[in-house]
């Protein structure tokens, strides 16, 4: 019992840091007037998919900024270097132990790499996992999940905590649902058990269907975070 007494004062303590730290990220971001969305999902969900199909259309409109979390590689940030936006790079495998999700500290380690000052909107592309990125925050005004159809409906039953902690669950893949056995209003169903009345936005990052609902929600939401956007 006292082990477990301990490991519980332990985690604690670790969030507990990690919320100051996430705290100190905010008062940055407030500072520099950025709207910063922590985006979660599983590997493969598509979250760089749907950020291309997003930079295409407010590229011009909104100054994306994007922080990529992953264990090793720079494969997704490579993908955006065509928008020629401000992009960080943190590998969680060097000098963080192959964690499996971004923590406030990571995110500050990343910020140099940004100029914070010239982007209205900051996209953190956190590491794919469906468990650990919910439980810490980093900084975020809004938490996004991408979850793609191919998933399952059962998923947020399995994964509450994530489920949970977002405001928007983008429902990707949509041009599979032709060849799945998925149950659309199941996933509803288990959406509104664990969060009840989450926003959610069926689409497509391949065909494009229902990005656009996406991006206006975005542009309303760094609109009504008082952010001021440039034209
Ligand atoms: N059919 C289909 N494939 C998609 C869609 N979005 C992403 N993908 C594919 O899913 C795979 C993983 O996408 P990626 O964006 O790398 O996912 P991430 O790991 O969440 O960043 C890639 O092969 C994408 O082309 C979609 O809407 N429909
Ligand atoms: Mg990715």
């Amino acid at each position: 019992l006292s082990s477990t007494v301990t490991k519980t004062v332990v985690v604690e303590g670790v969030l507990d840091a990690n919320d100051a730290l996430a705290q100190a990220n905010r008062e940055k971001f407030d500072r520099a007037g950025n709207f910063v969305i922590n985006m979660m999902s599983s590997p493969g969900a598509g979250k760089t998919t749907l950020l291309e199909r997003t930079l295409e259309r407010l590229g011009d409109r909104i100054r994306i900024g994007v922080m990529e979390g992953d264990v090793q590689t720079t494969l997704d940030a490579d993908r955006l270097e065509r928008f020629n936006i401000p992009i960080a790079q943190v590998n969680t495998d060097p000098g963080f132990g192959g964690e499996c999700h971004l923590d406030a500290n990571m995110v500050r380690y990343g910020l140099p790499g940004l100029p914070l000052d010239d982007i209205d909107v900051l996209i953190i592309e956190n590491v794919g996992n469906l468990v650990c990125p919910a439980e810490f925050k980093v900084g975020e005004d809004s938490r996004v999940m991408v979850f793609s159809v191919t998933e399952g409906e059962d998923k947020p039953l399995k994964y509450p905590l994530m489920f949970r902690s977002v405001e928007l669950v983008l429902i990707n893949k949509s041009d599979l649902l032709p060849h799945l056995e998925v149950d659309l209003d199941a996933l509803n169903r288990n959406l509104d058990a664990v969060n009840p009345g989450v926003e959610r936005i069926l689409l497509s990052a391949r065909t494009g269907e229902g990005v656009d609902e996406w991006c206006s929600w975005l542009e309303s939401h760094a609109r009504s975070g008082a952010v001021p956007l440039v034209k």
